[in-house]
């Protein structure tokens, strides 16, 4: 039963469960909290309450009754683009930030400063120095790993305004990026292109809705150079996901074990917790818990050690909270990012320590214990030596742990995939894909990204949408809190496909995973990893659009972010329309208060990019129309636009290439 108090609640039933435990318990969720919070204010849902300057807050009477006009004089039009271009600035700042901090890593390891990380794929190093135009031939490890550091850190340096960054450059296909340059979108610097839409968003700059909205393109592209340079030095520093068998939801708990859940983004401090905690088994066991220590994952620090190291994912975005009300968690380790300020409050209630490990991201209530890579090693003791001597002040008997664990099939990065699939084709992998793309068994390809949102019932988007997709015989990719939702929703597994695939994906799916010996049929939803890993998204279609001779905006392609919350989702979503990519939003950003920017994100970016805005908070309805595009897409390319009657999928066997080889070719 779904507890009164907490408004639209989850689709999950770990969670739904847990949340009648915060009712009885009278323990603030997030749930709750959104309930509290209602109604919200309609000025600031259509993006018409302006904070930028001391004469404000200036607010527009969105019927035209009231004034149209701030003090300065800003109309509805230029509020409502500047606040939505900062959305994208800080969306961009986040995921550099995160990207900066793993590039100076792998810098550091390039001079052998830091004795606690390492390359750990060698062949992906290889592959994006090449890519990026890195000598590698007969040179050292060492030294490549610095020059690849240095040219990407230079994306962060420099200030030629007309050249743009370099992973973009050395990462899109040829067609798109003529027409971002042409239009003066590529980002030349991500630190300058931040810098430029705070400073162009300041109280009586840039005015102009058209080149404010010029300005987000810009500077949410930047936001992806960031989230590639992200995803692929932390490739090659910590692996390069592939399948993997992992499991979800909060039965990944275990009683007898010291629980500690990792929550956050960045990879540098999860992975060597990981590492250590083997080292502590002993201590563990010594404290109480016989099972030693069991690491799990929230949110997108839980889909990188998923992805790659198959560490079971304990839940995602909204619910983050709720491991703590199973009594059975000893500590929440955060980093960075869709952290949540009330965990200290929560886990006042029972037994947990909250641990914050950022300089910059510190909580009131929390145990701080500063994180440097310089003594990763030992930092990751002391922290699990926290969890461990807290273990004893577990209250019996208040544990409860529900007995829900979700298999889940994870770990398709781009190489991931074309591993997968050289096993069916060698020789061209991709050319396996793009077959049954041409015959219809696989209409088209549609990426889920993004966030749960407190209004919408959580994941139940995602759940209607994939579902009724995938029936469609449409490939679903996931990152981010999607993962999270679809694996906790039972939908990575190959029991799935047998459920929810059209018939014709369904044979794909499971031509692919037997030859590739995955034990059954790919499941409908294929986990790529977190939302820094959209990039993974776009190397894929990349690799598509270039294997086709097309540009992105030709492909049967398509995005959506059901349930959107953060100012990431704002930039990710708006680097995907300038990508020539159809991005749906289950939730209304704040744009509706002006029908110019409405227009702009929407028809303009359709005539000049191929990409744009669909907004629509009903995921059947949603899912219908994504469909549509994809028909049109199909239509465009040539290709036959009704679901044909589905053909058995053929394939050769033959011997397996390496992924990242086959990338290179
Ligand atoms: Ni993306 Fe990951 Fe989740 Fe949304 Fe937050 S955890 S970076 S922003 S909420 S997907
Ligand atoms: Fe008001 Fe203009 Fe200041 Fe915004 S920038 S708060 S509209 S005076």
């Amino acid at each position: 039963m779904a507890c009164a108090t907490c408004s639209n609640g989850s689709a999950d039933a770990c969670a739904t469960h847990m949340l009648d435990v915060a009712e009885a318990d009278h323990i603030e969720t997030a749930f709750s909290r959104y309930a509290k919070q209602q109604p919200q204010c309609g000025f600031g849902t259509a993006g018409l309450c302006c904070r930028i300057c001391l004469q404000g807050p200036c607010r527009i009477d969105p019927f035209g009754n009231g004034p149209q006009y701030g003090v300065c004089g800003a109309d509805r039009d230029t509020i409502v683009a500047r606040h939505l271009v900062r959305m994208m600035a800080a969306g961009t700042a986040a995921h550099s930030e995160h990207g900066r901090h793993i590039a100076l890593a792998l810098l550091h390891v390039g001079d052998h400063k830091l004795v606690d990380y390492d390359v750990h794929d060698d062949e992906k190093l290889h592959v994006v120095a090449t890519r990026m135009g890195v000598e590698t031939e007969g040179r050292e490890q060492s030294a490549i790993v610095h020059d690849l550091a240095e040219l990407t850190l230079d994306d962060y340096q420099n200030q030629d305004y007309d050249k743009p960054c370099h992973w973009l450059s050395a990462s899109l296909p040829p067609p798109r990026l003529k027409k971002l340059n042409d239009l003066g979108l590529l980002p030349h610097n991500i630190d300058a292109t931040i810098s430029q839409s705070m400073s162009r968003t300041h109280m009586g700059c840039d005015a102009d809705p058209g080149n404010l909205i010029l300005g987000g393109l810009r500077v949410a592209l930047a936001d992806l150079n960031g989230e590639m340079l992200a995803t692929e030095l932390s490739d090659v520093l910590f692996g390069t996901p592939m399948p993997v068998a992992s499991t979800a939801n909060l039965g990944v708990l275990k009683r007898n074990a010291v629980n500690v859940a990792v929550n956050g983004h960045n990879p540098l401090l999860s992975e060597i917790i990981c590492n250590v905690a083997a080292d502590l088994h002993d201590e563990a066991v010594a404290a109480g818990a016989p099972d030693g220590i069991n690491i799990v994952g929230v949110c997108c620090t839980g889909n990188e050690l998923m992805m790659r190291h198959g560490v079971p994912l304990a839940t995602n975005y909204l619910s983050q909270e709720l491991p703590i009300l199973t009594g059975a968690l000893e500590a929440m380790v955060v980093d960075v990012q869709c952290v949540m300020p009330s965990l200290p409050r929560v886990a006042a209630c029972f037994h947990t320590k909250i641990i914050t490990t950022d300089k910059q991201n510190k909580i009131t209530g929390a145990t701080h214990i500063e994180f440097d890579e310089y003594r990763a090693s030992e930092i990751a003791h002391e922290i699990l030596r926290v969890a461990i001597s807290n273990f004893k002040r577990r209250d019996q008997k208040r544990i409860d742990i529900p007995n829900i664990k979700q298999e889940a099939l994870v770990g398709f990065s781009t190489e991931g995939i074309i591993s997968a699939l050289a096993k069916v084709n060698p020789q061209d992998p991709l050319q396996a894909l793009v077959d049954n793309i041409a015959n219809g068994n696989i209409q088209g390809i549609v990426l889920f990204a993004g966030c749960n949102n407190a209004k919408i019932k959580q994941d139940e988007n995602y759940l209607v949408m994939a579902k009724s997709l995938a029936k469609r015989n449409v490939l679903v990719i996931a990152t981010g809190c999607a993962s999270g939702a679809f694996a906790k929703g039972g939908m990575m597994t190959s029991a799935a496909t047998a459920q929810y695939a059209g018939e014709g994906l369904a044979g794909v799916l499971t031509a692919i995973g037997e030859a590739a010996g995955l034990g059954g049929a790919l499941p409908p939803v294929l986990h790529m990893g977190a939302c820094v890993d959209n990039s993974r998204g776009v190397a894929l279609a990349t690799a598509l659009a270039n294997k086709l001779k097309v540009d992105i905006s030709d492909l049967p392609l398509v995005a959506s972010a059901p349930e959107a919350m953060s100012e990431k989702a704002m930039a990710i979503g708006t680097w995907s329309v300038a990508l020539g990519i159809p991005t749906h939003l289950g939730t209304v950003p704040p744009v509706v208060g002006s029908d110019t920017v409405t227009d702009l994100i929407t028809n303009a970016a359709k005539a000049q990019l191929g990409g744009y805005f669909i907004v629509d908070t009903d995921p059947k309805r949603a899912a219908d129309k994504l469909f549509a595009v994809i028909q049109e897409r199909r239509a465009g390319l040539g290709l036959s636009t009704v679901a044909l009657a589905p053909k058995p999928a053929t394939f050769q066997l033959a011997q397996p290439r390496t992924a990242s080889a086959l990338l290179a070719s």
